[in-house]
């Protein structure tokens, strides 16, 4: 299998500590979507990383599929439960913690996009996108509660999810001060990022 993503990107970084923690060999091809040679079309009509290239030949893209297909290669570290009910609350925290990275990185390209002056930059898009990552933070903390883990008591893709989108958050807005509002994702932070899934794929 190959995997085409950056070292930045907080959803190819869920898919690389999905892939390390199931021991699952690969091939890593970085792509810079942004640049005007990319090839990511040719894989992905939507032009977007992460892309998984399978033996076949045949692309599976997004992250979600890609964490989910990846769960059935192996016994290793089953990150999904067997049981419908329980995997459909797996993916509803991934759902809730991708979707405070959609907010932020349309946030972000707000003030990065090239091509766009200051003057086309809107602060109501930016607000109303930082909206949605306050809440979201907020209730990935009230989901949390004083557990160890996000769902049930073993270490799952919802853990994987969150602490992703943590640390892309503070890679990218270090100002926002989501540890001293939210302590228990904080300190769910800190023991996600002892494992060397998470040691090995620091967003650079
Ligand atoms: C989001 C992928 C994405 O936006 C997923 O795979 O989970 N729902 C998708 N990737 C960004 C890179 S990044 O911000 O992580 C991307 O490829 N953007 C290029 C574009 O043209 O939007």
């Amino acid at each position: 299998m190959k995997l085409i993503g950056s070292l930045a990107s907080p959803y190819v970084r869920k898919v690389r500590v999905v892939l390390a923690e199931k021991m699952l060999p690969y091939e890593f091809e970085l792509e810079n979507v942004w640049a005007g040679e990319t090839t990511i079309g040719e894989h992905n009509p939507l032009r977007k990383i992460p892309v998984l290239l399978l033996k076949t030949g045949e692309s599976v893209y997004d992250s979600r599929v890609i964490c989910h297909y990846l769960d059935t290669l192996s016994p290793v570290c089953k990150l999904l439960p067997s049981e419908e009910r329980e995997r459909l609350q797996v993916r509803c925290w991934e759902a809730l913690t991708d979707g405070v990275l959609d907010a932020a990185i349309l946030a972000r390209l707000e003030h990065i996009f090239a091509g766009r002056t200051e003057a086309q930059r809107s602060q109501a898009w930016i607000d109303h996108q930082m909206q949605k990552v306050d809440a979201g933070l907020a209730e990935t903390s009230r989901l949390l509660a004083d557990r160890q883990f996000c769902y049930g008591n073993q270490f799952s893709l919802a853990d994987i999810a969150v602490g992703c989108t943590l640390g892309w958050l503070d890679f990218r807005f270090p100002a926002i001060d989501w540890r001293s509002r939210h302590p228990n994702l904080a300190e769910l932070q800190a023991r996600l990022e002892q494992r060397q899934s998470f040691i090995d794929t620091v967003p650079v």
